[in-house]
């Protein structure tokens, strides 16, 4: 039996992931804020399957205190998803608010290095695997994406060179981009559920089912193949032109 950490599985694609993995008969080590969540999680999918792990990811002595209470089976990480991530604003950035650009980047960036860091030793012993959620929004710039989108670039770019460094060890590193998925995503970056039903309404998005399906694939396939970075949309979205500011 494998073991996947998963973080942000409190909701959305790390949700879905959850349920998907543990359907494939995986061990799911379940991390985010929110307990209740992670509770009911393990109460669906049932406490042999699931261990919810509450901690904030920025929080070092929290992280590293999580991952050195580990024990036996749960230890033993196949696939580090790492999920957990967030936007906030919406705004250009000569409109946005420092303290979400610290937000976005200690947890999109400075966290999933971090974490990274701390299981590669035991994903190399596994010749295991790393899953990145990145964004199309790492590669295609748009208004009020700012930071956002950089993080992303960051995920990416580090994804791709992990890949480099590990050649040899047989883990294998996928970047996962995608467009629009309806999850608490939107809710969470605008602080409001309104602007988030409306954003996703008559636009058929991605769910985090479709998400968690493809990395579901990513981690199923033979151990000779490596998926070094996947970019999905909906059908309904695609690209916008140049902006062009005139006097
Ligand atoms: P959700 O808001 O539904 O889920 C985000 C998850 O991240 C939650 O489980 C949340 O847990 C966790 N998280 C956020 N901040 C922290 C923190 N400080 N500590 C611990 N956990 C944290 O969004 P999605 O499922 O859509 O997002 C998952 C990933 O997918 C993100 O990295 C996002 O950038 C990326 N993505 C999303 C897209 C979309 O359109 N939805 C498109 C492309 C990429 P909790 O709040 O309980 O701590
Ligand atoms: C989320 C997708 O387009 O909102 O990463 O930036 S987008």
């Amino acid at each position: 039996m494998k073991t996947v950490l998963i973080t942000g599985a409190t909701s959305g694609i790390g949700a879905a992931a959850a349920r998907r993995f543990v359907a494939g008969g995986w061990r799911v080590v379940a991390t985010g804020r929110r307990a209740d969540r992670l509770d009911a999680l393990a109460h669906e999918l049932g406490r042999d399957a699931l261990l919810p792990l509450v901690f904030d990811i920025r929080d070092a002595a929290a992280r590293d205190g999580a991952m050195d209470g580990l024990a036996g089976e749960w230890a033993a990480i196949d696939l580090l998803l790492n999920n957990a991530g967030l936007a906030l604003g919406t705004a250009p950035a000569q409109g946005a608010t420092l303290a979400d650009w610290t937000t976005m980047i200690d947890t999109n960036v400075v966290a999933l290095a971090a974490l990274t860091h701390r299981l590669l030793p035991g994903l190399i012993a596994r010749r295991g695997a790393i899953v990145n959620l990145s964004s199309v929004a790492a590669t295609y710039p748009y208004a009020g994406g700012n930071v956002y989108g950089a993080t992303k670039a960051f995920v990416r770019q580090l994804s791709l060179g992990l890949r480099a460094d590990l050649a040899g060890t047989g883990v294998r590193v996928t970047s996962i981009e995608p467009g629009m998925v309806e999850t608490e995503f939107t809710a969470v970056r605008t602080g409001s559920r309104d602007a988030s039903d409306t954003l996703y309404a008559g636009a058929a998005p991605m769910t985090g089912e479709d998400i968690a399906e493809t990395i579901w694939w990513v981690a199923t396939l033979p151990p000779h193949l490596n998926i070094n970075a996947l970019e999905l949309m909906p059908v309904s979205q695609s690209f916008a032109g140049f902006a062009v500011a005139r006097r």
